[in-house]
């Protein structure tokens, strides 16, 4: 996936007059959008298809899915009839729920992004301790996708570890969780980035400013 300025907006916004303003607004610097629960749920999966039809745009659907095989499946199939490019899959649930994603997106000739860690603090009371099992599942697997804490480097840096140089590696929590931008770099091959252009009052010029941060 070709992240433009390695940065990929979280558009978390609950309707799609804000959500077409936004990606309005960060349009000549960025092509990727992560869009999740918080719109998908507010305004439907056709927001997916609109957005990518209006800007041209990769999209990544964050829906972490964690569910049996079956279940996952047609989670992600409906994800991609709806023009989804990629889909953020649960690692924990195991390797069948994973495989069963990846079946889905080689079906519709897209991509599976594993998550291994998240960057929350709650994270190190359950996950943390299976993420680097989780990128060694997702390598045996065939995967080349990742996401990874942009909020604990020494984390993000055994994950990437893991996955070897020449996976992709995304990392949520830059910004508003704390995460620097040029530090996550030094691991990551982009950044998720949420609040901190979306709220911002000229959104532009927040994502003008984090590129600056990163040259
Ligand atoms: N996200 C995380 N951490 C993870 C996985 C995903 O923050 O471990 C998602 C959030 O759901 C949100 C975005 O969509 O990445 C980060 O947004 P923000 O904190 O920059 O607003």
């Amino acid at each position: 996936m070709e992240v433009e300025n390695d940065i990929i907006l979280a558009l978390d916004v609950l309707n799609m007059t804000e959500a077409l303003r936004i990606v309005e607004s960060v349009s000549d610097y960025l092509n990727t959008i992560k869009i999740g629960y918080p719109l998908v749920l507010s305004e439907g999966l056709q927001s997916i298809t609109a957005i990518k039809e209006e800007f041209n745009c990769s999209i990544i659907a964050d829906f972490k899915v964690a569910d049996i095989p079956s279940t996952n499946q047609k989670i992600a199939d409906v994800t991609f009839e709806a023009g989804t490019d990629a889909i953020i899959v649960h690692g924990f649930v195991g390797d069948d729920s994973a495989l069963a994603c990846m079946n889905s997106a080689e079906k519709y000739g897209k991509d599976v992004f594993l998550l291994t860690e998240m960057s929350h603090p709650g994270a190190s009371m359950f996950l943390q301790q299976h993420a680097e099992d989780i990128a060694k599942m997702g390598v045996d697997l065939g995967i080349t996708n990742f996401v990874g804490p942009s909020t604990k480097l020494d984390r993000l840096e055994k994950i990437r570890s893991v996955i070897g140089k020449d996976s992709f590696l995304i990392s949520p929590g830059v910004g508003t969780q704390g995460g620097d931008p040029k530090d996550t770099l030094k691991f990551a091959d982009a950044l998720i980035v949420g609040r901190s252009i979306y709220l911002s009052e000229d959104p532009k010029k927040a994502v003008e400013d984090l590129i600056g941060s990163i040259k």
